[in-house]
């Protein structure tokens, strides 16, 4: 049966954790599962790459750039600015939205940089605040075990487990803790259960800011 959304808001779902703890293929598992539901919905990314914003982050992330780390911070929020309208104007008509890194990057990988979290803070203000932050939870080590790491700038054991202790205070009340080292199936089950809860719920919520 078709998900009714009663002509309701999507729900924005965002999905966070550290370099390889499996977000984007749980995403897009999630976008298949939504979708198969008949529940409008698309699967987003920050860094969005595509941009001109983003084709600066890209260069920076592949070490072919070099930039100051407020400069790139600023970047980062700057792409995630450059989408907000068209963001809200989905979420606004009913399309829910699975968006693999937000702001808590933002935060949790330029403060472990050593970059004060309040002034992290500031640029991130007046974003749209999500319904529900899924983070997968995967030990720094596991993580780096996994294929494909070490590629780009952030992605080592040491600076990991800073950006792990960081998104560990960031958590809130909008905050569930998945174990990103269960099984993938396994995995996928409490996503799928966490989201289908999450865009019933919001129906009745206005849309807010960070
Ligand atoms: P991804 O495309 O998800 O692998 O992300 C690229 C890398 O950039 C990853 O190491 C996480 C990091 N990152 C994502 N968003 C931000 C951000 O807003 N600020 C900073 N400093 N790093 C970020
Ligand atoms: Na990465
Ligand atoms: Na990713």
């Amino acid at each position: 049966a078709r998900m009714e959304n009663g002509g309701g808001r999507g729900a924005l779902i965002v999905l966070e954790g550290l370099d390889r703890s499996g977000k984007t293929s749980q995403c897009a598992r999630l976008l298949s599962f939504l979708q198969g539901k008949g529940c409008l919905a698309e699967a987003w990314r920050f860094p969005d790459r595509e941009t001109s914003v983003g084709k600066m982050i890209s260069a920076y992330l592949a070490n072919e750039s070099q930039l100051d780390d407020r400069t790139i911070h600023l970047l980062f929020s700057a792409n995630r600015w450059e989408k907000r309208n068209l963001m809200e104007s989905k979420l606004l008509g009913g399309t829910t939205l699975v968006v693999d890194r937000y702001s808590y990057s933002g935060l949790a990988f330029s403060a472990a940089k050593g970059l004060e979290i309040e002034w992290c803070k500031a640029p991130e203000v007046g974003l749209l605040a999500p319904d529900l932050v899924i983070y997968l939870d995967v030990q720094p080590e596991k993580a780096a075990e996994r294929g494909g790491y070490g590629g780009e700038r952030y992605e080592r054991v040491e600076f990991q487990k800073r950006v792990a202790e960081h998104y560990h205070s960031l958590r809130d009340s909008t905050w569930k803790v998945v174990d990103g080292s269960l099984p993938m199936e396994t995995v996928q089950e409490q996503l799928r259960e966490l989201a289908m809860n999450c865009i019933s719920e919001c129906q009745g919520k206005q849309l807010t800011n960070l």
